[in-house]
């Protein structure tokens, strides 16, 4: 059955990779499934069509057949559960793995999306330079503690999972801000989630898109 992923017509990132679509875009390619994508602009977004895949207006989306999902969490899991390769077969070990995959997205990428945040939409708010060093101390926290159990281990728990390709898809937004560079373990753990074949087919298939000038 054929899927297909919804993605920006044209990302704000101008093809770093950083659009959403890019994690379910490499999940999709880690178990070998090959896939549709649907650009949509950001007013079609937030049109009926594209509202009825997903509530809240945003990319990605993921359809097969009479199947949408949105939310990338639930689509990595969901391609994760149907296609060997993003989840151990053990019950221990994959459970685990769905762990990492839930902390990377609620505990991990709520401050790195305030970061963000900060630096782009709040810049010129009276408050902001007091506030965003403590934002980014919020992040280095969450730093601290991920890179003290990841130690000098290639991945999170064992073999490369879609807890990492969840992980290394959120901790690659800090890369502009240098934060990543201070944790010299964790600027490798994503450098090595970078040089997968599988991430590579991923990133290169988003910037064909976004790298394109602009039609209009
Ligand atoms: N929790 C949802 C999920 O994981 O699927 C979050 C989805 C989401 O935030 N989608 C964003 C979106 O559609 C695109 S990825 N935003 C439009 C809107 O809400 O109206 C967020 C994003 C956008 C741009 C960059 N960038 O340019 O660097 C990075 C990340």
């Amino acid at each position: 059955m054929t899927i297909t992923i919804t993605a920006f017509e044209r990302s704000p990132d101008g093809g770093k990779g950083l659009a959403r679509d890019t994690r379910v875009r490499w999940a999709l390619e880690e178990v070998g499934q090959p896939y549709d994508v649907r650009l949509v602009s950001f007013r079609a977004m937030k049109e009926p069509a594209h509202l009825a895949l997903h509530p809240f207006g945003q990319i990605p989306t993921y359809e097969e057949g009479d199947l949408a999902l949105f939310e990338t969490g639930a689509i990595i899991f969901h391609i994760a559960q149907q296609h060997a390769g993003l989840l151990p077969e053990t019950p221990n070990a994959r459970a685990r793995a769905i762990t990492w995959m839930f902390a990377a997205l609620n505990t991990v990428e709520p401050p790195i999306v305030d970061l963000g945040t900060a630096k782009l939409l709040e810049r010129d708010k009276p408050w902001s330079d007091a506030r965003l060093p403590l934002v980014a101390d919020r992040v280095r926290a969450r730093l601290d503690q991920l890179s003290a159990w990841l130690g000098d281990a290639d991945w999170l728990d064992g073999v490369f999972s879609a807890g990492d390709l969840l992980m290394v898809s959120v901790l690659l937004r800090l890369r502009s801000s240098g934060l990543l560079d201070e944790y010299p373990n964790l600027a490798a753990y994503v450098a090595r989630g970078e040089l997968r074949p599988a991430y590579k087919r991923a990133f290169a298939a988003q910037l064909a898109i976004n790298a394109k000038p602009p039609t209009d």
